[in-house]
């Protein structure tokens, strides 16, 4: 099949194209390396796509391209390669970094909306029937505000009461409750999803995925010019992996608050097989948009600092939180989708003795320790605890 992957060249879409291509699919990259500072971090540049080619995998394609912006070399890119299927990854993906000024908000909601409006549009006008996976979030169901209910996969069914006294039930899309422009750009991006589903009858599966947390896939592994990025600063870098690298340099662990944040998990090995189920299993024509919440474990993050700092002595601190968020949330989650579809989760307790020493061997050499602080507030309530340390 041919699978245009956008993002590509991201954190998860680069293991996701490899694995794609590794299973016989003809994969085409779509990015703008907006993520890439090009001597700095390793890319889907020539050399990355050449060594692939050297260890055996099979050819892939990389077109750059920007698809919030470039709308008509997206359509003619649509048109004369014609997918079967795209995945879209391709977002500004940090939540502190889209807090960070107004600047950085209006990006992220230019580029996020945008682009995958564009990519819809597109797609109704090659007139192609292609299915989309978008990379979603489990954070457009919001935190603290579940009261101990099970979060499904992406509808509820409610009860709705009629001036006669009689009710009907309905499915609606589950209520969203964002926690940052980001997580914002997200729940928009479910409504464009909803009414192109609806009035186009795109295909489209929409993945709520939790933090994603370890590096590399066993394809990835395969050549150190394979190996993929890993984000530790205090913008891009998420929770878990953070943990690791600050644990590789003894640096305390940066907990926010109590730690009682309650949050969704899922290894980049999982993350990237959730991906093939999808496209191996996607919606029917005149079928909904069908929503998946690709997670795999949920845990407090002052739990996971704790584990983290019984492999590794480790110590804990726990600092003014930047974000104006639930100091402390229960999260229950329903994922038998994928479960069911065969997944067969990598858990924290299997994987992350590996990783901390994958982070120590790999990375902590080159890690910049001034780049660990998060230094990106929600409002100027919490830029004045930052800056006072309180
Ligand atoms: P990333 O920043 O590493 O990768 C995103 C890629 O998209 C980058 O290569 C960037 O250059 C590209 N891109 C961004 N805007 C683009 C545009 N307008 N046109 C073309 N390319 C563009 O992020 P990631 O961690 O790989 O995340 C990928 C997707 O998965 C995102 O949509 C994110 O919201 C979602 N996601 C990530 C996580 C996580 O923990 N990393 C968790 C849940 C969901
Ligand atoms: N946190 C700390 N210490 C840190 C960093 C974060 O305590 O050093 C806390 C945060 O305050 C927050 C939690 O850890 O409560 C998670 O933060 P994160 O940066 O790991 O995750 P988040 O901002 O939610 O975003 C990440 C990805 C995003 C994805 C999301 C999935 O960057 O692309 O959508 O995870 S989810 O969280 O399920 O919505």
């Amino acid at each position: 099949m041919k699978v245009f992957v956008l993002g590509g060249d991201g954190f998860c879409g680069w293991p996701c194209a490899v694995n794609l291509a590794d299973s016989g699919h003809d994969v085409v990259i779509v990015d703008n390396l907006s993520r890439r500072k090009i001597d700095v971090d390793l890319g889907v540049e020539s050399l990355t796509l050449r060594a692939w080619e050297q260890v055996g995998g099979r050819t892939m394609r990389f077109v750059p391209l920007d698809i919030a912006r470039d709308y008509e070399p997206l359509l003619e890119l649509l048109r004369t390669e014609r997918p079967e299927a795209i995945v879209h990854f391709a977002e500004q993906r940090a939540a502190p970094y889209s807090m960070k000024t107004s600047a950085t908000k209006r990006y992220t909601v230019d580029n996020n909306v945008n682009g995958t409006h564009n990519l819809l549009a597109a797609i109704v006008e090659s007139g192609l029937d292609v299915h989309v996976v978008h990379l979603g979030t489990m954070g457009v169901y919001g935190y603290g505000s579940h009261r101990g209910a099970t979060i499904p996969e992406g509808y509820l069914t409610v009860e709705v009461p009629q001036a006669d006294g009689s009710r009907f039930s309905e499915q609606i899309l589950h209520p969203t409750n964002p926690g940052s422009v980001y997580h914002m750009t997200k729940t928009l991006d479910q409504l464009l999803f909803f009414y192109y589903n609806k009035n186009d009858g795109i295909r489209i599966t929409d993945l709520h995925q939790g933090i994603v947390w370890g590096t590399n896939t066993a394809l990835t592994e395969k050549d150190p010019r394979l190996t993929n990025r890993f984000d530790y600063d205090g913008d891009y870098g998420t929770v878990l992996n953070r943990f690791l690298m600050q644990a590789a340099i003894g640096y305390p662990l940066t907990v926010h608050g109590t730690g009682g944040q309650t949050r969704a998990f899922i290894h980049i090995r999982d993350s990237v097989r959730c991906v093939q189920l999808a496209l191996d299993n996607p919606p029917s024509a005149g079928e909904k948009v069908k929503i998946f919440n690709q997670m795999t474990e949920s845990h407090r993050v002052a739990d996971l600092a704790e584990k983290v700092a019984a492999l590794t002595g480790a110590r804990v601190d726990h600092l003014p939180n930047p974000r104006n968020e639930a100091i402390e949330n229960d999260l229950i989650v329903d994922n038998r989708c994928f479960l069911e579809l065969g997944l067969q989760p990598t858990t924290l307790d299997d994987g992350l003795l590996a990783e901390v020493v994958d982070v120590a061997r790999r990375w902590a050499d080159r890690c910049d320790r001034s780049k660990i602080p998060c230094r990106s507030a929600w409002t100027t309530r919490q830029a004045e605890a930052i800056s006072t340390g309180g």
